[in-house]
């Protein structure tokens, strides 16, 4: 009996030690890395300009990042109705016009609905507009009363109300801190957004949102290199996109695609594969974010392919623990962002997101905005928190925790204000 408590015992305290170091917060302990070569092609060719960064390089890292990470977008499919729900209605006291309307997809007998909120800020043509998903629906995002309601699946939250999967008038307005949208209007711009899980649930299972529409006869699931849920939220803001461009108020040519934390992967990955995306912002997107996977610094692609093994492509589960194998690092992915200005964001508290990474991973894009004659980053030392620095790539890291805050977005306004002002 002794021996057997005592093996417990010491069971216990393995495990215990095992999971203590599973997430690493010890900048000692990061790992010495090279990063796999930005500019040098699949075949050795140094990639010095950027007619051969957008011919050779800026392709191969795409493919990388599709069959290994987020998975292909194996579809070509238009949106085949705009139900138009609200085309012109009056919103904050008369600041703004709000429209809503439904992306409607069809294959076969097949079905999928989107809803897109747009507000714009009255009277005024050719606006530039944000486009960023909620988390829980479009009605959390202000309390506005005439904002629908999600019929899609949705994480039950008993405290907003969302229970059954379903949300309900309780949880209208939830996340109005979030979403400054007055700020916004008032500064000139629109902004459009979606919920995710009207494109894709976020839950381990393929059978819902747009993924079926992709499945041959018999097949259940995407194939190893196929998209993941980031995948299939990164082709919904494209079809956002599109939508956007036949919107005569909204200036398509300054679309700023925008995400928060998951979300922000998706944005980075949207932005990646649709260059009609005018700019960038990732909020604290962390790991398969912003952040360098090969510093393995809080979550890793071991942890989050084990807790969100349906973001990603099958294929990124052999880099779990092996993150050197992995053929591309995040920088790559801010990269393909360049030309276009790119914001990145860190928070104090959110370790778990690798602050410094995400920074280091900036940084190290900043040689893609060379080739343009661009300044990527300004500096190479992760600055003080809440002191914003820019080129045409921005950082900064807010005192606080894992959040999207109006600080935030007042810095995401003014850099827009900067870098999308067009010369007269
Ligand atoms: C966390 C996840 C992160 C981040 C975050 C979020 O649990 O580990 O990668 O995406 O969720 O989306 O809020």
């Amino acid at each position: 009996m002794k021996y057997l408590v005592s093996t417990i015992t010491l069971l216990i305290s393995l495990n215990l030690f095992a999971q203590q170091k599973v997430v690493n917060y010890d900048e000692n302990e990061v790992p010495n890395y090279t990063l796999p070569r930005l500019l040098v092609s699949e075949n050795g060719r140094k990639i010095k300009n950027t007619k051969r960064w957008e011919k050779i390089r800026r392709p191969e890292l795409l493919k990388l990042f599709g069959r290994e990470v987020y998975g292909k977008i194996p579809l070509e499919i238009e949106i085949a109705d705009v139900i138009v729900h609200e085309e012109a209605g009056e919103a904050f006291d008369g600041l703004a016009i709000r429209r809503q309307v439904e992306l409607v997809f069809r294959k076969d007998d097949q079905e999928l609905s989107v809803e897109l909120l747009l507000y714009l800020p009255k009277d005024s043509n050719d606006v530039p507009v944000f486009i960023g998903y909620n988390f829980n629906g479009n009605h959390t995002v202000a309390d506005d009363p005439d904002i629908r309601l999600t019929e899609s699946w949705v994480r039950d939250n008993p405290s907003l109300g969302i229970v059954h999967n379903q949300v309900t008038e309780q949880s209208r307005g939830v996340s109005r801190e979030r979403w400054p949208i007055e700020e916004i209007l008032e500064a000139g711009y629109g902004i459009a957004t979606m919920y995710c899980g009207d494109v894709d649930p976020d839950r381990d299972n393929f059978q819902d949102g747009i993924h079926p529409f992709s499945y041959q006869l018999g097949q259940f699931r995407p194939g190893y290199d196929e998209w993941g849920t980031i995948s299939a939220w990164a082709w919904g803001l494209t079809k956002a996109m599109d939508y956007l461009s036949t919107v005569a108020d909204v200036d398509s040519s300054s679309v700023i695609v925008f995400g928060h934390s998951r979300l922000g992967k998706a944005a980075l990955w949207a932005a990646a594969l649709d260059q009609r995306f005018a700019m960038c912002i990732s909020n604290n997107s962390g790991c398969m974010g912003a952040a360098l996977s090969r510093r393995q610094f809080g979550e890793t692609v071991g942890s989050i392919t084990k807790a969100f093994p349906h973001w990603f492509c099958e294929n990124l589960n052999k880099y779990a623990s092996r993150e050197e194998n992995l053929p591309v690092d995040q920088h790559m992915l801010l990269a393909l962002v360049a030309p276009r200005p790119l914001y990145v964001t860190s928070a104090t508290e959110d370790l778990w997101a690798d602050p410094k990474g995400e920074f280091l991973s900036a940084v190290e894009a900043g040689k893609v905005y060379q080739l343009y004659d661009l300044e990527g980053l300004p500096v190479s030392e992760i600055p003080q928190p809440d002191s914003p620095v820019s080129g045409t790539i921005a950082y900064h890291i807010r005192t606080g925790e894992h959040n999207i805050t109006s600080y935030d977005w007042r810095q995401f306004i003014d850099f827009a204000n900067k870098q999308l002002t067009k010369e007269e």
